[in-house]
């Protein structure tokens, strides 16, 4: 039989470096910052750091923007700190997961420097170029950070494709030069010793620009196959790759091992739940719980957990806070950080923790644009407004959606700059973090972190929240969700209500044992228990 891989009992830890810890003052995280924080995240217990980029770059998508693979942007440090790092934290047995960004580079990559200067560069084809139609874009493809994917470029006479920012240009993964020198950098960075790579917008590079397929294209699995096969493939490496579209038979094909392509997948289904159905995550939809159970059901079941695995989060540098998103980030603030940590984790597949979530940071709230720094936010903003939005309409897509919420510097403890920066930070501090912080969680015993901490022990000693089979219960109202999870003899019941309000649950299941709870009191008869707003606990059941 197969030996179960490391990173299924793993929990992995985001970091936004940018925000997580500064060192030197200068209001910008670094990585002597994250390693002085090394023993904190070996109390939480997780097993890997998913470290989003800190590679050389303009930073005009704070490092999606790649200006050089093999370099550590200065700000962040220098490539002796990075080694450090990584020795640091094997010690600590924590392995770094290497932001991979190879949909596109900077436009200040030497590659698009030399693409972009003639038409007869040797990197000319390292990006996707095409002639004017009728003087216009070559088409209607659009970017993701507004407007048209195709950006003129005068020298040349010619359009580049960028799928995010102009200063993004897209690589064109059907030349093979490409993909060896990306298979290349993989494996610089395979020789340092990383732990494994989370792939940025992966379902992006078997794009067809001329047939204006974008995502899930032809060649996708294919390129996938050959980096496996090229790169990763015989270490023992975990990949994660970022997929927006993908559906649990396409989860599947990623990921079941038999196939040679990825660990597994990040999908997104229940992250769109609240946004008009065919349009933009800006156009508010009302949360309602029983979709989220809809969702999070359907993945535990039609993703084939023996050829194929899932990852599990609520949060990223991306998303807006999940207690301020979904839960109640005042009143019940902590109780329902909690519940949502304590629903996910205990499902199949491996939980990912955002830097924060496991103190339950909450949004950011702005009230101008002035305020904003992400360039997703700045542009849909001047698009909004062009077409006729109204500016508090704008603010508060911005204010529920807008990807600064998850972007404020970590919140340490109560000293100036909540102990991110000696000097003034990047972007604001949440106001809160008198309330909130990690010095206040580590010293009451009752707090979201130490939620965390159990869960992450839970799944480390207990193969049945890896391997469990999960079961829904159906018979509950839509506010709550309720699972089993079984392995052999063994059988757990997990209970969430998901709402402000108390709900009725019901269940034939005894408790044997209570394994972890958001609140003291948990109902002694399940045959006709009353759930307090956003209870949450788990059992073992006879
Ligand atoms: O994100 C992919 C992406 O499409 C996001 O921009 C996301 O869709 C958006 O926030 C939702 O509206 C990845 C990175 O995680 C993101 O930070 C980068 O900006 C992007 O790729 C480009 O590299």
């Amino acid at each position: 039989m197969r030996m179960q891989p490391w990173w299924q009992s793993a929990v992995i830890y985001q970091i936004y470096p940018k925000s997580f810890q500064d060192s030197n003052g200068d209001g910008v995280g670094d990585i002597p910052g994250i390693i002085s924080r090394l023993d904190y995240l070996q109390q939480l217990g997780i097993d890997a750091i998913w470290l989003s980029p800190v590679y050389q770059s303009p930073g005009e998508d704070n490092g999606y923007d790649i200006a050089n693979y093999e370099a550590i942007d200065p700000q962040f440090g220098t490539m002796a700190d990075m080694d450090q790092f990584i020795s640091e934290a094997r010690k600590r047995h924590i392995r770094i997961v290497m932001d991979l960004v190879v949909n596109h580079t900077s436009d200040q990559h030497e590659w698009f420097l030399s693409s972009r200067s003639s038409r007869d560069s040797p990197y000319r084809d390292f990006y996707i170029w095409r002639d004017p139609v009728d003087g216009h874009e070559p088409n209607q493809l659009t970017s993701t950070f507004s407007g048209s994917a195709w950006q003129f470029d005068k020298k040349t006479g010619q359009y580049y494709l960028h799928f995010f920012g102009p200063g993004q240009p897209d690589l064109n993964w059907s030349n093979p030069q490409v993909r060896n020198a990306i298979y290349q950098m993989m494996n610089f960075w395979i020789d340092k010793g990383i732990g494994g790579f989370r792939m940025d917008v992966i379902d992006l590079i078997g794009k067809d620009p001329d047939l204006e397929i974008r995502e899930n294209g032809p060649s996708l699995h294919q390129y996938l196959k050959e980096m496996h096969g090229k790169t990763f493939g015989p270490h023992d490496l975990m990949t994660v790759g970022e997929t927006w579209g993908a559906t649990p038979k396409i989860a599947q094909q990623y990921s079941d091992p038999r196939r040679e392509e990825l660990s597994m997948v990040f999908q997104f289904e229940a992250m769109q739940i609240d946004q008009q159905p065919g349009k933009e995550k800006w156009d508010l939809r009302k949360f309602r719980p029983v979709e989220l159970k809809q969702v999070l059901t359907k993945w535990q079941e039609q993703l084939d957990y023996a050829h194929g695995w899932n990852s599990l989060f609520w949060n990223n540098h991306d998303l807006p806070r999940i207690v301020s998103r979904w839960g109640d980030d005042q009143k019940y603030r902590v109780r329902s950080a909690k519940m949502f940590a304590i629903l996910l984790h205990l499902l199949r597949g491996t939980p990912y923790i955002y830097q924060g979530e496991e103190i339950g940071m909450t949004n950011y709230p702005i009230s101008s644009i002035d305020e904003v720094n992400d360039v997703e936010s700045v542009n849909m903003y001047r698009e909004r407004i062009a077409s006729g939005y109204s500016k508090a309409e704008i603010i508060q897509s911005i204010n529920v959606k807008g990807r600064d919420n998850a972007r404020t510097p970590m919140q340490w403890n109560e000293s100036a700059y909540a102990g991110f920066s000696a000097g003034k930070p990047w972007l604001h501090v949440n106001n809160n973090f008198h309330a909130i912080n990690v010095a206040a969680a580590r010293a009451d015993s009752n707090s979201v972190f130490s939620t965390y901490q159990q869960l992450i022990r839970l799944r480390h000693n207990n193969p049945i929240v890896v391997k469990g089979s999960f079961d829904l219960i159906n018979h509950t109202v839509p506010e709550v969700m309720a699972y089993h999870r079984v392995l052999g003899d063994e059988r757990w019941l997990v209970v969430a209500n998901l709402s402000g309000h108390k709900q009725f649950f019901k269940t034939e299941d005894q408790i044997k044992k209570v394994l972890l709870n958001n609140i003291d009191t948990i109902p002694d008869d399940l045959q006709n228990a009353e759930l307090a707003p956003y209870q949450a606990f788990a059992a073992i059941i006879v």
